[in-house]
């Protein structure tokens, strides 16, 4: 690898400011990576931690569930490309000491790492990805949560005008194609905006990651940009896309699909093999490769992170906190 080459690769791959981006050695300096991990941001990581291969990019970007504009899983691409978001900021506030609006630049500023976490929906499919991102914990920490905080809401934005999901009817339900499960589709009426929520010690589980990259790019419009929190224990409805808002609160958040379908999402939504859904097994998931056909693969407990948050649940029923 030539200087040169690393010039050409890491500004797509790191999309750093280009007061900051200016070689390698550079990168290595300011923490953002290290050689090792510069090494594999040139090609990208090709597995996750288990060696299961990351999913392509084009099959992330053009699937994926996005209620904001469909409720059909293709074609979010488009649809999300479509809207422009405005100035991007954080609101970090609540029972804290220090309330916070933090740019993408700021939120850039705490170290971006890059994460390979498999994303599991509750409708029995899934992917690995590549984020880019900074652990929640680091910012919550930088806010100062009071005593009185329990839990941290997520909010995300709001604008009818150019999320055409927000507009009360204006999608029939599709069916999804090609999965594990056919249940009857939710008509229920949505709550907008999208909420999502994490009791504090959750939420300072270093998997916790605030993703405003993936694949060594800024966030694809279908991925939720510009932001969005990745919480990979729990099933995909609990890392919540276009995300403005972390609120701390004292009572635990009722999230958008624990209000349109209470019977089918709990608060906690761990990934759990053992607890079937009310309308299909949970045992089993279709992870996306781009192959045809794509493989199904047992669903791991936590999603395969046990070992980092099965201590958050200690002495919980988890098919009562489902
Ligand atoms: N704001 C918002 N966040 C959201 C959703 C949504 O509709 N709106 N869908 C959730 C669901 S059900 C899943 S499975 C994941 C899908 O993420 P992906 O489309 O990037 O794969 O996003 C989650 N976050
Ligand atoms: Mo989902």
């Amino acid at each position: 690898m030539t200087d040169d080459s690393v010039d050409q690769v890491t500004p797509e791959h790191l999309f750093l400011t280009r007061r900051r981006l200016l070689s390698a050695a550079a990168l290595a300096a300011l923490g953002i990576v290290g050689a090792a991990g510069l090494r594999r941001l040139r090609v990208g990581p090709t597995a996750d931690e288990f060696g299961d291969p990351v999913t392509p990019l084009s099959k992330f970007t053009s699937y994926g569930n996005y209620y904001e504009f469909t409720r059909a899983k293709l074609g979010i691409a488009e649809l999300a490309s479509q809207f422009s978001p405005p100035p991007w900021q954080l609101r970090i506030d609540g029972l804290v000491r220090r309330p916070l609006s933090l740019r993408l630049e700021d939120i850039r500023e705490f170290g971006l790492e890059e994460r390979v976490y498999r994303l599991r929906c509750i409708e029995c499919w899934s992917m690995v990805i590549p984020w880019l991102g900074v652990p929640l914990h680091k910012l919550l920490a930088e806010a100062g949560p009071l005593p009185e905080a329990k839990y941290v809401r997520f909010e995300s934005f709001y604008d009818p005008d150019q999320l055409p999901g927000q507009r009360a009817g204006a999608y029939e339900p599709t069916p999804s194609p090609g999965e594990l499960h056919m249940g009857a589709a939710t008509t229920a009426p949505y709550v907008w905006p999208y909420v999502e929520g994490l009791r504090l010690d959750e939420a300072w589980n270093d998997l916790v990651l605030v993703a405003i990259g993936a694949y060594g790019k800024p966030l694809p419009p279908s991925a939720g940009a510009p932001l969005r929190i990745v919480v990979p224990w729990k099933y995909g409805f609990k890392s919540p896309k276009l995300v403005v808002r972390a609120e701390l609160v004292t009572e635990q958040p009722t999230s958008f699909w624990m209000a349109a379908m209470p019977e089918e999402h709990g608060f906690y939504a761990n990934v759990n093999p053992d607890v079937p859904h009310p309308r299909w097994s949970q045992a089993r998931e279709v992870r996306y490769l781009g192959r045809d056909p794509e493989p199904i693969v047992a669903t791991l407990k936590f999603n395969g992170y046990a070992e980092k948050v099965a201590a958050l649940y200690e002495g919980m029923d988890l098919s009562v906190h489902f």
